[in-house]
């Protein structure tokens, strides 16, 4: 991906999508998933893993990613947001229902996933040594303290966070087979919805994608075996299965990160 420096982007008009660079960032993969769903044009603006990003900071706000930016409106960071940006700047396909209440039911296995107390939220914290937990080990300018002032990781988070991961995942499943019994591939309805994407690219840390569908960094790799042996039992294989089958119908393949 030909990242644009965020210095570079900030003047430029359209969409200028903030993202990490050379790192396959799930919730960024999300982001551009959206987009390229639709069919939407972006900037891919070059985030730094555990940098400070001054420039980026100073622009949007935001120092990690995403975080998208429309001509001269506001940032907007959390996946809600993004998505609805999305849904904006092209309605077609649809990723949320028109009728409120599937509608309602994408959001909130959206948010199971993605929002805070989920399961993205929760396995990030199993991803980084306890001691990111605790305020008065964590070095000034280190990656513990950035996990810790930006995503508080408390140590009660971090402590149940592999049940609270696991409890999302069983859920998910158990809506995949309901799904199932009624003939639909799908988390709501019977077509693609958000909750179908934001699903396959949270997942790629618990059950990582092959090599010709990612070249995720050596180390990476490590850090989510270590993530993903925890929630092992978990991990029902219709949510693979749907992974699969979303990343091979829709998604981009190879990753581009
Ligand atoms: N703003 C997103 C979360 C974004 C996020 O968590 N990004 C992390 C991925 S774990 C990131 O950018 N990590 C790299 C870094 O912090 O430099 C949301 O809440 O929807």
């Amino acid at each position: 991906m030909n990242h644009v420096e965020a210095k570079d982007a900030r003047d430029l008009p359209g969409l200028r999508l903030a993202v990490t660079k050379n790192i396959p960032n799930p919730f960024c993969e999300a982001a551009k998933s959206l987009f390229h769903v639709k069919d939407i044009d972006f900037i891919p603006v070059a985030q730094h893993a555990a940098q400070p990003n001054e420039d980026l900071k100073a622009w949007t706000g935001h120092r990690n990613a995403p975080v998208a930016i429309w001509n001269d409106e506001p940032a907007r960071a959390g996946w809600a947001d993004i998505l609805m940006l999305a849904e904006r700047l092209n309605p077609d396909p649809p990723l949320l229902p028109a009728d409120r209440v599937p509608r309602a039911q994408v959001f909130g296995i959206c948010h199971e996933i993605c929002g805070e107390g989920g399961f993205a939220w929760n396995s990030r914290f199993m991803m980084f040594p306890q001691e990111a937990a605790n305020d008065t080990r964590a070095e000034k300018g280190s990656w513990d303290e950035i996990l810790h002032k930006q995503y508080g990781a408390s140590r009660e988070q971090v402590d149940k966070a592999p049940e609270r991961a696991a409890s999302v995942l069983r859920f998910l499943a158990g809506q995949l087979h309901a799904q199932k019994d009624r003939g639909s591939g799908y988390f709501v309805g019977d077509s693609l919805t958000a909750a179908d994407i934001f699903w396959a690219c949270m997942s790629i840390g618990v059950s990582q994608l092959p090599t010709e569908w990612s070249a995720t960094p050596g180390f990476l790799r490590k850090v989510w075996s270590q993530m993903g042996a925890k929630l092992t039992d978990a991990l029902d294989p219709i949510l693979i299965e749907h992974r699969d089958r979303i990343y091979s119908t829709y998604l981009k393949l190879q990753l581009d990160f």
